[in-house]
């Protein structure tokens, strides 16, 4: 059970103004910063890298040349850059007698340069590819572009000029904006140079998303979603700590619910805050664990009071579909995300996240000193039915699917990730998996990576979480990656979710989690 677009227009939500108030005054400083490119560059093939594009350094003075038509030129900013670019442009040679008719295309990763955007035909807008056809009627001029691109290569691309004069460009920059705070410097980094380098580009990741809000992807969707804040939110606890905007994206969803008091998967700020249309079952639980997991760094009363109800709503809403049994029936309406793959059954999984949401809950509940027994009872059937109903102890592994006869490691992972059963058998559960399950095929997200390497580290399987880390990250890393990606199959390097790899975000929250992973199971101990 997965999704593509939820359409629940029908739908009708609540505007909580005293909590979007609390939202609008977290909004957090941003810290601008002009960056310029480094060099000019070709795209180049290269096997040992993503699609087998790279780019190589041109000896090219760009502010020296002139540009007629059909030629073009392309920038490397040396590091991925969020913001607004602009530049001088002036014609040279006769009069300008005809307009500058000029393509900007702009990428995170070279192989994006690779594709033409009329050959996209997935699922997502085509309106996300990042190029811009432009027509200028008088030269000089400043060019502005009005919109934020994510990118560390421009490509400018004379379409026309006239036979009578050329272009001249000069002065390029992007003025780029992120919200984090800067505090990464004070933590200790790992000294192993392969997880070093693993850590810095999850931070760089990270510190790319932090802007009015934690976004998923600067190129794409460019929202608040809350599958991926949950991890943001604790990469950002251990680095670029900044509680101000974790606190605004709580605010933010828990102000826009639906009548029923549903939150949304996903929220956005532009030009004022509204929730998208979207549920999913797992997403809407996760407001209880990110909840949960910023009082604990940041204990404070007034959230607590605040957001507490929001987090027991969803919680109530979810164990209605929990039977006596203690067997959750998910319902098609409210799919559970887990991962983008389709190809394995999401039951188990999604039990699991009841449990581990709920677990949390009850945490929130002792915290707010209210009764958490009928939430502890309902813990107790849950975790009964998926000890006695999906632990197949033959296999040592847990059960999915309708007939109960798949084995799939997303169940594993959140199982062991819930603990439902304790230390020695977890660490059983996962050394199963790994015989049984490795190499992981099929899964695609570093959102899905992450929990697979936690849940190792959770059964104190170090070694093993460590090699998985290097084999996952560390590839996109040897690959080129400056930023982690939102979607990477080792075994199809081009595999997008959304039908094309155009249209995929190459720096992507959900994947920030090594700086998180390395901090909390690697780290933790050592001096600053
Ligand atoms: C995509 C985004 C986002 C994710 C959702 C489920 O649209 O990449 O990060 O949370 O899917």
């Amino acid at each position: 059970m997965t999704f593509k677009f939820q359409i629940n227009d029908e739908i009708r939500f609540r505007h909580d103004r005293q909590l979007l108030d609390k939202a609008e005054a977290f909004r957090p400083k941003m810290h601008p910063v002009v960056r310029k490119p480094v060099r000019a560059v070709e795209l180049t093939k290269n096997e040992s890298l993503l699609e087998g594009w790279g780019m190589a350094e041109i000896h090219a003075d760009m502010e020296k040349m002139a540009f007629s038509k059909g030629q073009s030129i392309i920038l490397d900013f040396g590091r991925h850059c969020t913001g607004r670019f602009s530049m001088d442009i002036r014609s040279v040679g006769s009069p300008m007698d005809a307009p500058l008719y000029l393509r900007l295309r702009f990428a995170e990763v070279p192989a994006e340069l690779a594709h033409e955007s009329e050959e996209y035909d997935g699922w997502l807008s085509r309106s996300w590819i990042q190029e811009e056809f432009i027509h200028l009627d008088v030269l000089p001029v400043r060019l502005e572009l009005p919109r934020r691109y994510a990118f560390r290569y421009v490509e400018l691309t004379v379409i026309d000029t006239s036979p009578k004069w050329a272009a001249v460009f000069t002065n390029p920059e992007v003025l780029c904006a992120s919200s984090a705070p800067g505090n990464a410097e004070t933590v200790p980094v790992p000294e192993d140079p392969e997880l070093a380098r693993i850590y810095e580009v999850g931070l760089h990741t990270l510190q790319e998303c932090m802007t009015d809000v934690f976004e998923d992807g600067p190129k794409r969707d460019r929202r608040l979603w809350l599958g991926d804040l949950r991890l943001q939110a604790l990469a950002s606890y251990a680095s670029e700590d900044n509680p101000d905007l974790v606190k605004r994206c709580l605010y933010l969803f828990a102000g826009m619910t639906s009548e029923e008091g549903e939150i949304s998967a996903n929220v956005f700020t532009q030009p004022s805050p509204q929730p998208d249309d979207t549920f999913l079952f797992d997403y809407s639980l996760f407001f209880a664990s990110v909840l949960h997991d910023f009082l604990q760094q940041h204990p404070d009363e007034m959230v607590l009071e605040d957001l507490y109800p929001v987090a027991k709503k969803q919680m109530d809403l979810a164990l209605q579909q929990v039977d006596e049994e203690g067997r959750l029936h998910l319902q098609k309406d409210r799919p559970v995300f887990v991962d983008w793959s389709q190809e394995f059954a999401k039951d188990t999984a999604g039990q699991a996240i009841m449990i581990y949401t709920l677990k949390h809950f009850i945490e929130l509940t002792r915290m707010k000193r209210e009764d958490t027994a009928p939430y502890v009872k309902q813990l107790e059937k849950l975790e009964n039915d998926a000890r006695n109903r999906l632990y197949d102890p033959e296999k040592k592994l847990f059960r999915a699917g309708e007939e109960g006869t798949e084995y799939n490691i997303a169940s594993q992972v959140w199982m062991v990730l819930a603990g439902v059963f304790g230390q020695m058998k977890n660490r059983e559960i996962m050394t199963e998996a790994i015989q049984q399950l490795f190499p992981v095929k099929g899964i695609a997200t570093p959102y899905m990576y992450h929990h697979v390497t936690e849940a190792l580290f959770q059964a104190g399987l170090k070694q093993e979480a460590v090699g998985l880390m290097k084999a996952y990250w560390g590839k996109m890393i040897e690959l080129g990656a400056d930023t982690y990606w939102e979607a990477f199959d080792p075994d199809q390097q081009d595999y997008s979710p959304y039908g094309s790899p155009i249209i995929s975000s190459y720096c992507h929250a959900w994947s920030c989690t090594p700086v998180y992973l390395i901090h909390k199971y690697l780290l933790a101990d050592q001096p600053a």
